[in-house]
C-alpha cells in the first residue's frame, strides 16, 4: 500500500487552523480519503500533558526558552513515532495542527533561538520526517488580536506574549512561505467559507497529483 500524505496547518492564533482542519479532513473523507486528525503540541498521552506544561505554566513556573523548546519536541517525537508514522505507513493521510513550522516560527523568529541549531534539533526530534504540504493560514496581526480577545477563558501563555513577538513569529511564517516550496501561504482574514475555498483549491491538484502518481 502507498504511504498516507502528510499535510500540517499553520499561522498564527486565530487564524483558523483547527476549523479548516476539521473543514479539510471531511472533504477529503468525501473523496475516499483515509484520514487521521492530529495537533501540537498534543495529539498523545504524553503529548496532552506536555500542552498543559506548555501552555497554561501547570508545572507552577513558566519553562525556560531552552525547556520550552525541548517540552515542544519532545511532544512531537512521541507524536510522530506513535501516531503519525504508522498512520502514514497504513496508507492514511495525517493532518496536524501546528507542526516543525510553529517551532521554527515562535521559537526561532519570536524567542530569537538560532533557526540552524532548531532544524538540527527538530531533524533528531522527527527523524527527519517533514510534511508533504504545509498550509499557511495568514490574517493580519490586528485580527488575529481580535479573535483571541473574543474567545472564553483565560489567554494562555503565548497569547499573553507582546505585540512584537507575535508581530516577528508573524513575519517569520511569510518568510518561511517564500523560501520553502511545500509551504502555501493562503489569506485567512475573510469568511470561513472563503478560506475553506481557497484550502481546497490548494489541497484538490495535490490530491490530483497524488492519484495520478499512485
Ligand atoms: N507553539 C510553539 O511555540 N512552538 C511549537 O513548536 C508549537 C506550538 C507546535 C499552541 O496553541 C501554542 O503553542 C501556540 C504556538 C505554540 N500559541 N498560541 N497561542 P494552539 O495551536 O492550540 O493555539 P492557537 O494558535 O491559538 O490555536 P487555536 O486557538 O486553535 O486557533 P486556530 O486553530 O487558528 O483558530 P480556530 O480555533 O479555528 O478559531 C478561529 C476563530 O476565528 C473562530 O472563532 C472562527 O469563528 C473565527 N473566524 C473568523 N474568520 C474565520 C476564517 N476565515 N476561518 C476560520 N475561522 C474564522
Amino acid at each position: 500500500m502507498a504511504r498516507g500524505r502528510f499535510i500540517t496547518l499553520e499561522g498564527p492564533e486565530g487564524a483558523g487552523k483547527s476549523t479548516h482542519l476539521a473543514l479539510l479532513a471531511e472533504r477529503l473523507r468525501a473523496e475516499g480519503v483515509a484520514v487521521r486528525t492530529t495537533r501540537e503540541p498534543g495529539g498523545t498521552k504524553l503529548g496532552e500533558a506536555v500542552r498543559g506544561l506548555l501552555q497554561y505554566d501547570a508545572a507552577g513556573e513558566a519553562p525556560v526558552p531552552r525547556a520550552e523548546l525541548l517540552l515542544f519536541l519532545a511532544s512531537r517525537a512521541q507524536l510522530v513515532q506513535e501516531l503519525i508514522l504508522p498512520a502514514l505507513r497504513r496508507g492514511e493521510w495525517v493532518l496536524c495542527d501546528r507542526f516543525c513550522d510553529s517551532t521554527f516560527a515562535y521559537q526561532g523568529y519570536g524567542r530569537g533561538m538560532d533557526l540552524a541549531a532548531l532544524h538540527a534539533l527538530n531533524a533528531f526530534a522527527t527523524d527527519r520526517l517533514e510534511p508533504d504540504l504545509t498550509l499557511l493560514l495568514d490574517i493580519p496581526q490586528a485580527e488575529s488580536r481580535a479573535r483571541v480577545a473574543g474567545r472564553d477563558g483565560p489567554a494562555d501563555r503565548f497569547e499573553r506574549e507582546r505585540d512584537d513577538f507575535h508581530r516577528r513569529l508573524a513575519e517569520g511564517f511569510r518568510a518561511m512561505a517564500r523560501e520553502c516550496g511545500r509551504i502555501r501561504r493562503i489569506d485567512s482574514s475573510g469568511t470561513p467559507e472563503q478560506t475553506a475555498e481557497a484550502v481546497w483549491a490548494a489541497v484538490r491538484p495535490f490530491l490530483q497529483k497524488e492519484r495520478e502518481d499512485a
